[in-house]
This record gives structure tokens, sequence and C-alpha cells, in this order.
């Protein structure tokens, strides 16, 4: 059932995508049901979650405004300001209502895997880990260190990526979700705990 139904949306998600993108999901897709063997998490849950986390990824910003109208998000100050922010939530309602994906654990883990959240699920952090090292990406300078710990510790794993990108995101004068600060915070204070 579950193969099947990953199958389809697989199926799906390629016509929606550019392949880059539909490359990157795959890559997401994979290394979180790896992650998922790993730490004992629910296999197809990842894969479900990895698949679908950038379905909304690469629409204009126009489409992801009116999609978060018609499902009512909330747009915030930051997405006001960076709509692109949307891909996340509004992948997540795509999730529920165009792929049929109910269990909120995984549309959740869609939710946050732009900006993370405190107190992630096991299933927010292998998505958010998976993103970042998946094996077609290539622009983070500390992608080998990344990849060693994500199967050893993946909350220092989580840690690292988080510091990092926040680093890039200062030095780029981007508009920070606030979000992302306080997951780094709220990572920062249990890392020296
Ligand atoms: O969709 P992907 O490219 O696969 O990955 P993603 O959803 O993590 O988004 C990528 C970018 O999002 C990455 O360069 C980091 C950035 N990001 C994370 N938090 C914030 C942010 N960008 C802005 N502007 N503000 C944030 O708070
Ligand atoms: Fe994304
Ligand atoms: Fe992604």
């Amino acid at each position: 059932m579950n193969q099947i139904k990953l199958e389809q949306i697989k199926a799906k998600i390629q016509q929606v995508l550019k392949p880059k993108r539909y490359e990157h999901t795959l890559g997401v897709m994979y290394m979180a049901g790896a992650l998922a063997m790993r730490y004992h998490e629910d296999m197809y849950s990842a894969l479900f979650a990895g698949l679908l986390h950038d379905c909304a990824k690469g629409f204009p910003e126009s489409a992801l405004q009116s999609l978060a109208q018609a499902f009512r998000i909330s747009i915030s100050e930051a997405e006001r300001k960076c709509p692109e922010l949307l891909h996340a939530k509004v992948g997540a309602c795509l999730a529920e209502k165009e792929y049929g994906i109910s269990d909120s654990y995984i549309t959740d883990a869609i939710v946050y895997h732009t900006t993370g959240r405190p107190n992630m699920t096991l299933l927010d952090k292998i998505v958010y880990v998976a993103d970042y090292m998946e094996p077609n990406r290539f622009e983070a300078p500390n992608l080998d260190e990344i990849r060693r710990m994500a199967f050893e510790d993946i909350d220092e794993c989580l840690y690292v990526i988080l510091e990092s990108t926040l680093a890039y995101l200062k030095q780029k004068n981007a508009v920070i979700d606030p979000k992302t600060e306080e997951t780094y915070l709220f990572y920062k204070n249990e890392m020296n705990k």
C-alpha cells in the first residue's frame, strides 16, 4: 500500500518539479529513508516527507501567495518580505490536499523543513538534515563534516547546520524568519546542557 502510494506520488511530483528539483527531491527522500533506518523512525513516513518536502518549490511568488490565501495560511512578516519561504507551508497543505497525506506528523516535518522549530520531532530533524546533505548538494562549505555527523549524532548535526545556515543568511543580509533564529537559539541552549 505505502509502496504503491509512494510510486504514484513520485510520478505526479516528477511532472510538477523541474528536473534538478526532482533530483534533489529523490536525494532527500532516500537520505531521509536511510536516516530513518539509523534512528528508528518509520521509514515510509520519512520517504513521504522527503518526497513531498519541496512540492511547492519553484512556484511563482504570486502562486505561493494565492495558494496560501486559499489554504488560509497566515502570512508572517518574514514570508511577506520573502515569499519563497511559503513553499514550506504551502507544500504541507498540498501534501495533504493534493497528495493525500493526512498524517500531521509528516506534514509538520514539511512545514518546518526550511526554518526548523524548537523541540523538533525526530522526523522534523531527519527531513531537515537530509535536505541539507543529500548527495546532489554541493554549495555548503561544511558538507563532508555534516555527512559524517548525520549518521553519528543527528542532534549535533542539526545544530551545526542551523549555525551555518544562520551565519550564511546574516552574511547575505537575507530576511531572517524569527523561527530560524528561535530554532538556532533553542538548540544552542540544548547543546550547552
Ligand atoms: O528548498 P530547498 O532549497 O531545498 O531548501 P530550504 O527549504 O531549506 O530552503 C533553502 C534556503 O532557505 C537556504 O538557503 C536557507 C534558507 N533559509 C532558512 N531559513 C531562512 C532561510 N531563508 C530566509 N530568507 N530566511 C530564513 O529564515
Ligand atoms: Fe525547501
Ligand atoms: Fe529541499
